[in-house]
This record gives structure tokens, C-alpha cells and sequence, in this order.
């Protein structure tokens, strides 16, 4: 990886994101809309490789059919030109007011199959685009008063949307597969799927997992206190890492949506590391997208935006080549084996070994003596982590 974004390198962004005028609870736009022939072609010029998008962003809630299909049209002749693609596409259930109580799982049912309606015909151009996921985000699924939800039903209805939508892909033989953004709330107080961990669960009641995956955004796991680069290897452990939502948030406060890196840097670091060495023998363990859901700061003006937008990419590829050389320095590999990290990869039990002939070794109990055992030796995993940090301040080359 150089340190000149290109298309290779898979960054993608929302249109939602570079769009994005600057709109928070406390005061109006601060940038006036951008065009989205504008956007492709500025992310084109800049090394980006796709663009996503809500399909509220390209078009408004209530265009006509003829007005939606002569955005859906520019953007085409767009992406035709610069060569950007679209790589996923989602829904916006949650700025309309009709959604206020959800869309999949409002306690009003009319809205729930209105919902069920705007994502299928969402799902129809997500596949004439050619993408190949779409990311559900249940920003209003939630609630913020206990008694106004029964939780079991509101995910009982989450589950027949779910099934229905893969119904239909199905059934349409679209390559399309569905990712679960979880967040623990925001706009709502309490939302459903809050962390990865429930969006793994409620994957396995699905009448089709294999076509949901997660979508887990930075942020979102950091303001549930929770470590993202873990989470993100357990989605992996699982074969469900689909997509992911990269940026930045400093601590358990409202959804920043930070430039990538301008949050937990350390977190940041562990996670390029874990994406580009994490697979079989310090190969990438995730071939997607590196898609950035971020907020250009409501102080910048466009050219602000587009500092913030070389901002995510640059930050990522320097993360990357100091991964790279942080895993290429003998002394890490030797810091690492005096930590006894690769020796977690070692199968607890021998092969084909059962309990039985576990409880049959003595060594493993009768005559393990654990206080001898480490001898008062320690794991240096402080060493450890110092190496990390230094390679990550590019004190160490
Ligand atoms: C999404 C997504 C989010 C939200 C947010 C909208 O599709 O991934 O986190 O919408 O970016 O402002
Ligand atoms: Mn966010
Ligand atoms: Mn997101
Ligand atoms: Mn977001």
C-alpha cells in the first residue's frame, strides 16, 4: 500500500457523508447541499473507489417516479464516467416522520409494511447498481420508554422483515447480501441490536443467515464502552464480517462520526492491523470495502469536507504501513513469542485427543505444578504494547 490513495485500496464513502450540511439538534446548516455529480467526481479525483448512499440522499422522500429515475440516471452517467462504483447501498427508515416510532418494528403496523415497501424498491436499485450489500441500519427501532415496547414482538418483527427481504433477493437471484449496523442509541435511547454481539444472536433466528452479516461502525461500538477491533475479530471468527463503518468517536459520549483516527488511535491501529494481518499466516482477513461513515465537522467549508475526506484515507494508509512495520520487526516477532502469542493458535488437546485421555494425563492436573510453572515469570505484554505504540508514533522505521 503506497501512501496515494487508488481505487485498489477499496475506500468507499456515503454520500450521506460528504453531503452531510453541518445539521445538529442545536443549530441549522452551516454548507449548502452538494451535488452528487460533484461528490463522484471529487472522490474520483481523490482515489476513492466507491460511493454509498440512503436512497433519501439521492433523491427526496417523496419524488416523483420520473424525478427519482433522473437522479438515479446522473448518478449512473456519473459512475460511468469516473469509474467510481457503488458497492452498497441502505435505506433510510429514520428522518422521515412517519418513522418516528421505527419502520421495521414501529408499533404501527401500516408503517411497518410502508417500510417493508421503500426498502424492497430500494433493494431493486441497490441490485441495478451493481452493489453487493446492503447495510440495515435501525436508527429509529428502539424506543425510550419501557413500557412502550415489547421488546420480544419489536424483534419478531424485525425477523419477518428481515426473512421478507431475503425472500425477495432470493427469489430475484440478486448477489446481494444484507449487514447489520448495530448501535446502542441514538436517535433513539434505547435501539435494538445495540452492540455487534446482538446482531450476531439475532442473525441465527433468521429463516436465511447466510445472507446477513454485521456492519459495524466505530463508533457506534465505542459509545457501548465496548473495543472495536475485538468485536470486529469476532464478527470475522463468525465469517461475518459483510461491510464495516469506519471513523472516529473519543469515549462513551453522542456519535461523533470523527474522521477515521481522530479517536482511539490505538484501537484504530489494532484494527488496520488486524484487517490486513489478521487472516492465515499475516494474510488481510477481510477483503471488503473500507468504508468510511463519517461527519465533516460542521466548522469546515468544502474544501474542510474534502481535507476531512483525504483525512480518513491518509490516516488508514499510514495505520496500515506502520501495522506492516510494526509485524516485520524482528523485535516484535520475538517480543510476541516471549508473550506466547502464536502458542494460542496451539489446539488445547492433541488430536483426536477426548476427555477421557485428558483426564488420564497427569501432567495435565495431578502433577501440574502451576505456582512452578511461571516460575514468577511474566507475559511482557506491557513490552508488547509499548513496541505497538512506538511503531504507531513511527519511532521504530
Ligand atoms: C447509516 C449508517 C449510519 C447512519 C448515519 C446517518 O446508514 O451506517 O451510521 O445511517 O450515518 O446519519
Ligand atoms: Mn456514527
Ligand atoms: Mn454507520
Ligand atoms: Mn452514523
Amino acid at each position: 500500500m503506497s501512501r496515494t490513495p487508488t481505487p485498489a485500496d477499496r475506500f468507499s464513502f456515503g454520500l450521506w457523508t460528504i453531503g452531510y450540511r453541518g445539521i445538529d439538534p442545536f443549530g441549522g446548516p452551516t454548507r449548502s447541499a452538494m451535488d452528487t455529480r460533484y461528490a463522484v467526481e471529487k472522490l474520483a479525483e481523490l482515489g476513492a473507489a466507491g460511493l454509498t448512499f440512503h436512497d433519501d440522499d439521492l433523491f427526496p422522500f417523496d419524488a416523483t417516479d420520473a424525478a427519482r429515475r433522473t437522479e438515479i440516471d446522473r448518478l449512473k452517467q456519473a459512475l460511468a464516467d469516473t469509474g467510481i462504483t457503488v458497492p452498497m447501498v441502505t435505506t433510510n427508515l429514520f428522518s422521515h416522520p412517519v418513522f418516528k416510532d421505527g419502520g421495521f418494528t414501529s408499533n404501527d403496523r401500516a408503517v411497518r409494511r410502508f417500510a417493508l415497501r421503500k426498502v424492497l424498491r430500494n433493494l431493486d436499485l441497490a441490485a441495478e447498481l451493481g452493489a453487493r450489500t446492503f447495510v440495515m441500519w435501525g436508527g429509529r427501532e428502539g424506543a425510550e420508554h419501557d413500557a412502550a415496547k415489547d421488546v420480544q414482538q419489536a424483534l419478531a418483527r424485525y425477523r419477518e422483515a428481515a426473512d421478507l427481504l431475503a425472500e425477495h433477493v432470493t427469489e430475484r437471484g440478486y448477489d446481494l447480501r444484507f449487514a447489520l449496523e448495530p448501535k446502542p442509541n441514538e436517535p433513539r435511547g434505547d435501539i435494538l441490536l445495540p452492540t455487534l454481539g446482538h446482531a450476531l444472536a439475532f442473525i441465527d433466528s433468521l429463516e436465511r443467515p447466510e445472507l446477513f452479516g454485521v456492519n459495524p461502525e466505530v463508533g457506534h461500538e465505542q459509545m457501548a464502552g465496548l473495543n472495536y477491533a475485538a468485536g470486529v475479530a469476532q464478527a470475522l471468527y463468525h465469517g461475518k464480517l459483510f461491510h464495516l463503518d469506519l471513523n472516529g468517536q473519543r469515549g462513551i459520549k453522542y456519535d461523533q462520526d470523527l474522521v477515521f483516527g481522530h479517536g482511539d488511535l490505538h484501537n484504530a491501529f489494532a484494527l488496520v492491523d488486524l484487517l490486513e494481518h489478521g487472516g492465515p499466516g499475516g494474510t488481510p482477513a477481510y477483503d471488503g470495502p473500507r468504508h468510511f461513515d463519517f461527519k465533516p465537522a460542521r466548522t469546515e467549508d468544502d474544501a474542510g469536507v474534502w481535507d476531512s475526506v483525504r483525512a480518513n484515507m491518509a490516516n488508514y494508509l499510514l495505520l496500515a504501513e506502520r501495522a506492516a512495520a510494526f509485524r516485520a520487526d524482528p523485535e516484535v516477532q520475538e517480543a510476541l513469542a516471549a508473550s506466547k502469542v502464536p502458542e494460542l493458535a496451539v489446539p488445547t488437546l492433541a488430536d483426536g485427543e477426548g476427555a477421557a485421555a485428558l483426564l488420564a494425563d497427569r501432567t495435565a492436573f495431578e502433577d501440574f505444578d502451576g505456582a512452578a510453572h511461571y516460575d514468577g515469570r511474566g507475559y511482557g505484554f506491557v513490552r508488547l504494547q509499548q513496541l505497538a505504540t512506538e511503531h504507531l508514533m513511527g519511532a521504530r522505521g
